[in-house]
């Protein structure tokens, strides 16, 4: 096919020898694939402008994993669309050869959800990066879904305005990814998640056909929502192409408490008193001993007896950020804790949270191996779960340090170990634990997606027939099961139905 176009090269313009140019080096690097995915990939660069489509394995590589432990898997072709119109071409050319398509943008997702766990073409999302609007008049943004949260944070703050979800990649997670994950943040407690803020998207179906859903304005009950059916949905129903967020007027000032605790079970007592305060603050993170110690050793000062901490701030209007930080403040010292800390300046405040945010990564240097969850449970449960997890840790002799978004019952539990003949107790401490916050009223994840290392887990939350009904929800919008496959749901044999 490539070489029959040869001869029409020296009577084009320059960038169609580029782009034929292209072609042959598909082919040939391509070379060992079966011939209907190497035709499917001709299809691909033929439809997509000159560059688009890359299939060097050196740069699939790169799209090959994201920032879980799932295993990677190269792409047969990664393509970076810069546009609706390219999304478009993308899917219909994947429809027509029955090509796996996994969305992803920054990469930074905690489950597997941008890994290409069953081969096909990645479509990458982070040079589709425009905002579009920041509307100060109808308090809403609209962007695409490459954005870096970040720099919609900054946009739309620079005009007084102010979009709460923060999951803790920020800095590098786009809005795309924040979507189809429904990402919070430790702002949740107060704001609520991404679903809560976003009012309308336009989205590319499997087939390639354009849907705009939602609205722009505040209220909006036309037909069903499938705009919060989009969101959360990982990626397995539709493709983002763009996002109207809903905002908010920027708080004043924040305020921010470090709360230090004499033993881990005091944590779920402390959350109570912030409420018993009558203040709801922007958000309630905890820490246990272990990460306590990191955070430490990143040089946040630790009274000498603190066994566990909480970061309390409040937002708002000054005088009332003000009061509400003295009322909780009290409440805490009423409740028996160790000490509770003001951060006088923003560098302490950013010293704080710069070692929160690097928690994660933290983790790692203490094992070889790390593997994540992030739990929730009624927050009334949370003093339970914490003893299921100390329980559990013992049983199966595996180090569980936890930390995360107390105030919302979300708990990140960590599994750390060294060699591999520790990982069936791993495995069952992982399986211990889903039980145990299932059992507890909770749920299996919080903010950061079932994805694939999840899919197995998903049937000791909800029930065969509620797995059914999603399954034939993700079967009219995808008949082909193209779009992220391999996602959220169980396959056969692997805890599935
Ligand atoms: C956090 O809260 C993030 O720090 C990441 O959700 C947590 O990697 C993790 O487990
Ligand atoms: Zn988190």
């Amino acid at each position: 096919m490539v070489e029959s176009q040869a001869p029409r090269i020296r009577t084009k313009a320059k960038h169609d020898v580029l782009r034929i140019t292209a072609m042959i080096q598909v082919k040939q690097e391509r070379s060992h694939l079966p011939t209907a995915e190497h035709s499917a990939l001709i299809d691909l660069d033929r439809a997509l402008p000159s560059g688009a489509v890359v299939t060097d394995p050196d740069v699939c590589a790169a799209y090959a994993r994201d920032e879980s432990e799932a295993e990677p898997r190269l792409p047969d072709a990664v393509v970076r669309a810069r546009s609706t119109e390219d999304v478009v071409a993308v899917m219909r050319v994947a429809t027509r050869h029955r090509v796996p398509v996994t969305p992803r943008a920054a990469g930074t997702g905690r489950s597997g959800g941008a890994v290409p766990t069953e081969g096909g073409w990645v479509l990458a999302f982070e040079r589709f990066d425009a905002i579009d609007e920041v509307s100060t008049r109808d308090a809403v943004a609209v962007v695409r879904p490459g954005a870096v949260l970040g720099d919609v944070h900054a946009a739309v703050e620079a005009e007084g305005l102010f979009y709460p979800p923060d999951p803790n990649s920020w800095a590098s997670c786009t809005i795309g990814g924040n979507v189809a994950e429904n990402a919070g943040g430790p702002r949740a407690f107060k704001y609520g998640v991404t679903r809560d803020w976003v009012l309308g998207l336009e989205v590319v179906l499997a087939d390639g056909r354009v849907l705009n859903v939602g609205r722009r304005t505040t209220k909006g009950v036309t037909g069903y929502d499938l705009t919060a059916l989009v969101v959360g949905s990982e990626g397995t129903l539709a493709l983002v192409t763009r996002a109207t967020l809903g905002l908010m007027p920027r708080p004043e000032v924040v305020r921010t408490l470090a709360v230090h605790l004499e033993d881990e079970a005091a944590m779920a007592d402390a959350v109570s008193a912030c409420l018993r305060a009558r203040v709801t603050p922007r958000c309630v993170e905890v820490m246990d001993s272990i990460t306590l110690g990191l955070l430490r050793e990143a040089g946040v000062p630790v009274p000498a007896g603190s066994r566990a901490m909480l970061i309390v701030e409040v937002d708002g209007e000054t005088d009332a950020a003000d009061r509400d930080l003295e009322r909780v403040g009290n409440a805490l010292l009423d409740e028996g804790t160790l000490e509770v800390l003001v951060a006088k300046h923003e560098g302490d405040r950013e010293q704080l949270w710069s070692a929160r945010r690097e928690m994660s990564r933290s983790l790692r240097t203490l094992a070889v191996n790390k593997l994540s969850e992030d739990v929730v449970v009624p927050r009334s449960a949370l003093a339970a779960l914490l003893g299921r997890c100390r329980a559990i840790s013992e049983r199966r002799g595996v180090r569980m340090p936890a930390y995360g978004h107390a105030g919302d019952g979300n708990l990140h539990v960590n599994f750390l170990w060294d060699t591999p003949d520790e990982k069936p107790s791993v495995d069952l401490a992982i399986r211990d634990l889903f039980e145990a916050t299932v059992q507890l009223g909770g749920t299996l994840s919080g903010e950061h997606g079932i994805g694939a290392l999840k899919a197995p887990y998903l049937a000791l939350e909800q029930s065969s027939d509620l797995i059914a009904v999603q399954r034939s929800i993700k079967a009219t919008l995808d008949p082909l099961s193209i779009l992220n496959p391999g996602k959220i749901f169980p396959r056969a044999g692997h805890g599935g139905c």
